[in-house]
């Protein structure tokens, strides 16, 4: 039982963490290919523990007839040039980018919480893979949605600059080195300075004065999870290179202790609680790198509503948020529909 997966976008942030945790996980491969744009064509990436060389081969002439998962992680531009094309020649698309995310003929999968969803993906052999805020939030929901049933959740997010690219990790590097030997820090990739600053702004402006970041948090989480449940976002760009980090309340139908919440996370798929309540007994982002959980802690129970809970959350964004979700989607897929190859 082996596949032939596709990598698009391997040079990128998320490309590269794809490659990684394919290898990490021992995703069962019969041949690997390392797509990007013609920027990249000819490169060398490295792959696996042993090291194999694959040399970065363009998008504009990939024909992906014969191959059996393509994992997307490039611009909406580009993907709805190339996604349909691989998704027509057979190969089932995963895709990272938010163009699909929405559309009902595309499951939108995080295997811990809607796995049955994805066997609605033959409509257009494409299956979409969530922002990385709505990725951990939705896992460290979940069982407490499936205990006490969640009515509405208030988020903020304190998001690092790697959710911008290689762009925004350079520009907090760049910036931060700047202000120390007193150069200008000029913003470039984001709109207000990021080095020892906060911004309150993750994607565009939308008419009723949200984010689009701030959008997505609230739609996907109701085609993940329950469209019953109401979400309000605020989505903060923070000086952390990788780790999202998310301050969670919510409001539930039935009474839920904190204790019984800390009981039920602890059990949790992909959860790992953390929450010792003493100085350091919480989890923090820079732990968090290069984890496949997502972390939870501080929960506890907030007196000023009925049912309430309040929580921190944690994650890797290029891995939860975003690479390890789609290998997760890629294994999920070749155990329930693919052939044995
Ligand atoms: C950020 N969450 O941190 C974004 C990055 O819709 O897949 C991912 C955007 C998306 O900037």
């Amino acid at each position: 039982m082996a596949y032939r997966v596709v990598v698009v976008g391997a040079t990128g942030n998320v490309g590269r963490e794809m490659l990684n945790i394919l290898a990490e996980r021992e995703f069962p491969i019969k041949e690997i290919a390392a797509v990007a744009s013609s920027r990249s064509t000819g490169d060398e990436i490295e792959f696996g523990e042993t090291g194999q060389k694959l040399k970065v081969k363009n998008l504009e002439h990939f024909d992906f007839t014969g191959w059996d998962i393509a994992l997307f992680a490039v611009g909406s531009t580009a993907t709805k040039e190339y996604a349909p094309k691989a998704a027509a020649a057979g190969c089932v698309v995963i895709d990272n980018s938010s163009l699909y995310r929405m559309d009902p003929d595309v499951p939108l999968i995080v295997p811990e919480v809607n796995p049955d969803a994805i066997d609605g993906y033959k409509a257009r052999n494409i299956i979409a893979n969530p922002n990385c805020s709505t990725a951990q939030m939705v896992v460290a929901l979940k069982p407490l949605h499936d205990a006490a049933k969640i009515k509405r959740v208030v988020v903020s997010t304190y998001q690092s600059v790697s959710g911008a690219g290689k762009a925004g990790m350079d520009e907090l590097f760049e910036q931060s080195r700047n202000i120390f030997v007193g150069d200008p820090a000029e913003p470039k990739k984001f709109t207000k300075q990021i080095a020892f600053n906060v911004i309150p702004h993750i994607d565009v402006f939308l008419d009723d004065g949200y984010t689009k970041e701030e959008w997505k948090m609230v739609v996907e989480t109701k085609k993940i999870l329950d469209p019953k449940i109401k979400v309000t976002a605020t989505c903060v760009r923070v000086p952390v290179f990788v780790g999202h980090s998310e301050s969670i309340n919510i409001e539930l139908e039935d009474e839920l202790s904190a204790e019984d919440a800390q009981k039920i996370l602890r059990e949790a798929p992909g959860v790992m609680l953390v929450d010792k309540r003493e100085d350091g007994g919480y989890v923090t982002p820079v732990e968090c790198v290069g984890d496949f959980a997502t972390f939870v802690s501080r929960v506890r129970e907030d007196p000023t509503v009925e049912n309430g809970l309040a929580l921190w959350c944690v994650s890797d964004n290029l891995r939860k948020g975003a690479a390890l979700n789609a290998v997760q989607i890629a294994e999920l897929l070749g155990r329930r529909h693919l052939k044995k190859g």
